[in-house]
């Protein structure tokens, strides 16, 4: 390996002194200013991954939910999932390297992990909209460029146009075209499929409202409009012309302050959706009658899928084991709904749909969802396999159609990670062949009343998590106290856990009313404020 050009090029994208960066929850994540040599190293990692596997590898630029001020990166491996775990401390090792460190750190990786350094690699890049997204991708293309692999800038892409595109280049185009456009005609025709299959021939006017958090997923969707033919009418807000990215909108805003994005009119019964900044996460929501917000999380998304395959697994009359995996963030309504009267297995793991996506994978069909609504449907091959023999040369007619419908429904899922415009396609296509309206769609349960807080502490490290992450091991003495606050609520619950894409402790509490859940939620962030060295003001009631 070339080690004078990465030591020449680096130079370019040094290392502020002294600052230690940890592969979070979804990557790197921190202020834009911080991230360049980051940057230009991840670009190196993933040219060593890519001779590792022979296999194309995505580097994503973004921060996804948070403030448009950071920066992240996400990297991307062989089928599109998130980096495997060992290089994730590759990763770690590699930004954290002082300059003179570097060569011996790619070294020990390229032995650990006997990389064929001979082998060609390819990378593609991609970034959100963030006005640092520009410079940091350039920083990435100089590492990519800087071993002398090959590198394909796609510019601006929502992170799951990129998953998508890395998987299809993968696996020879057989999951499709790996290109923005053939991701929009892949999802648009497998809609138009299965829209045409409900009773009113699909028709029928749909109408979705889309807070697009003022990213890169507005801009898609915009672009995506006349692939989907007026087959469903999309009334785009935050589109980024003039509102500040995540600011006051997007699907982190809505899901934990529990209400609209600032300044939306919602009229009663229509139907709203929000992205977030790279447009791998979607909630729903409505205003009632009586003006009431209502939201439709990652659980009830979850809910609805599960619902809707499980009939059609009926109709096609396979055996196929089905299974949802959630977080300790799911509502405890959601799981007790989904085991209790769908019957259908949950698993719970921890936060980061990396955890998720590897429990899916041991169904046949893994339904996926972070509350905050991240998460897709995996389908095992023999599950694939089998359902398109069925579409094809099924004699029953009824059992074939059905067995199209679960084909188109399988091709307008990115199975490859969360994708708010698949997501957001499926449920729009579940509600018109269900005949359901969204007022429905939520009365499937009830959730309990819940409130999410973050507590700022000097080093969010010092709390440690177990049986995933619903408790504490340290501090000392937390996970007493909050077992003691919970017994004081009536169905009630609460954990906490070190963020790992902000820098602050987070807190859920859940209970039968909004008031308790409040005030467990503020109870609990007191007691880390004290017990886990919290900095600035003492956590005030709500
Ligand atoms: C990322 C991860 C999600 C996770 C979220 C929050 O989402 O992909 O799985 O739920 O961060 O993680 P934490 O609570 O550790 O901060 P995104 O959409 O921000 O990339």
């Amino acid at each position: 390996m070339d080690f004078d050009s990465v030591k020449r090029l680096s130079a370019c994208h040094s290392k502020p002194a002294g600052l230690l960066l940890q592969y979070g929850t979804a990557g790197f994540r921190t202020k834009a200013e911080y991230l360049d040599h980051v940057m230009f190293r991840m670009g190196l990692l993933a040219v060593l991954r890519s001779k590792q596997r022979r296999s194309a590898i995505g580097v994503m630029v973004t921060a996804s939910h948070n403030p448009e001020e950071d920066n992240g990166v996400k990297l991307v491996d062989p089928m599109g999932e998130m980096l495997a775990p060992a290089w994730e401390e590759y990763a770690t090792c590699l930004a954290n390297a002082e300059e003179l460190e570097m060569p011996f750190v790619l070294t020990d990786i390229v032995h650990k992990e006997s990389v064929d350094v001979n082998q060609k690699a390819f990378v593609a890049v991609g970034r959100d909209t963030r006005p640092s997204s520009e410079n940091l991708a350039q920083a990435v293309i100089d590492g990519v460029t800087a071993l002398g692999a090959q590198c394909q800038d796609y510019g601006l892409v929502t992170t799951p146009q990129l998953h998508y595109i890395i998987c299809c280049r993968n696996t020879e185009g057989r999951y499709g075209t790996a290109t923005v456009e053939g991701y929009y005609q892949k999802l648009s025709k497998a809609f138009a499929d299965l829209t045409k299959q409900a009773a009113s021939g699909g028709d029928s006017y749909q109408c979705v409202n889309v807070d697009g958090a003022n990213g890169i997923g507005a801009l898609k969707l915009k672009e995506m409009e006349h692939y989907l033919q007026k087959r469903l009418s999309v009334q785009l807000f935050n589109d980024g012309t003039n509102g500040k990215l995540n600011h006051l909108c997007g699907a982190d805003y809505v899901k934990v302050q529990q209400k609209p994005p600032h300044g939306m009119e919602m009229k009663p019964a229509e139907r709203w959706c929000s992205f977030d900044g790279d447009a791998d996460r979607i909630v729903y929501y409505f205003n009632d009658g009586a003006g009431h917000f209502h939201l439709l999380d990652g659980d009830k998304i979850a809910t609805l899928i599960s619902t809707f395959l499980k009939e059609l697994l009926v109709k096609v009359d396979l055996s196929l084991k089905m299974a949802v995996v959630q977080t300790a963030y799911a509502n405890g309504s959601s799981t007790r709904y989904l085991e209790d009267t769908m019957k259908v297995p949950v698993y719970c793991t921890k936060t980061g749909v990396k955890h998720l996506h590897h429990k899916a994978q041991e169904f046949d069909i893994g339904v996926y969802f972070e509350a905050n609504g991240h998460g897709t449907v995996l389908f095992s091959k023999t599950a694939e396999e089998t359902v398109r023999q069925m579409a094809n040369e099924e004699a029953d007619a009824k059992k074939r159609e059905a067995a199209k419908m679960f084909a188109n429904t399988i091709d307008l899922i990115n199975q490859t990670v969360g994708d708010a415009i698949s997501d957001m396609l499926i449920i729009e296509a579940i509600l018109l062949l269900k005949n359901m309206s969204v007022q429905q769609w939520d009365a499937i349960y009830t959730d309990l009343p819940n409130r999410q807080l973050k507590v700022k502490v000097a080093d969010r490290r010092v709390i440690d998590t177990t049986d995933a992450e619903r408790r504490t091991v340290t501090p000392p003495g937390l996970q007493e106290k909050i077992d003691d606050l919970v017994k004081q609520y009536k169905l009630s619950r609460a954990f906490v856990r070190p963020s790992g894409t902000e820098d602050v402790v987070r807190v859920y509490a859940e209970a039968d009313t909004q008031e308790n859940a409040d005030a467990l939620a503020q109870a609990v962030s007191v007691a880390v404020y004290h017990l886990a060295g919290g900095v600035g003001e003492e956590p005030a009631p709500l």
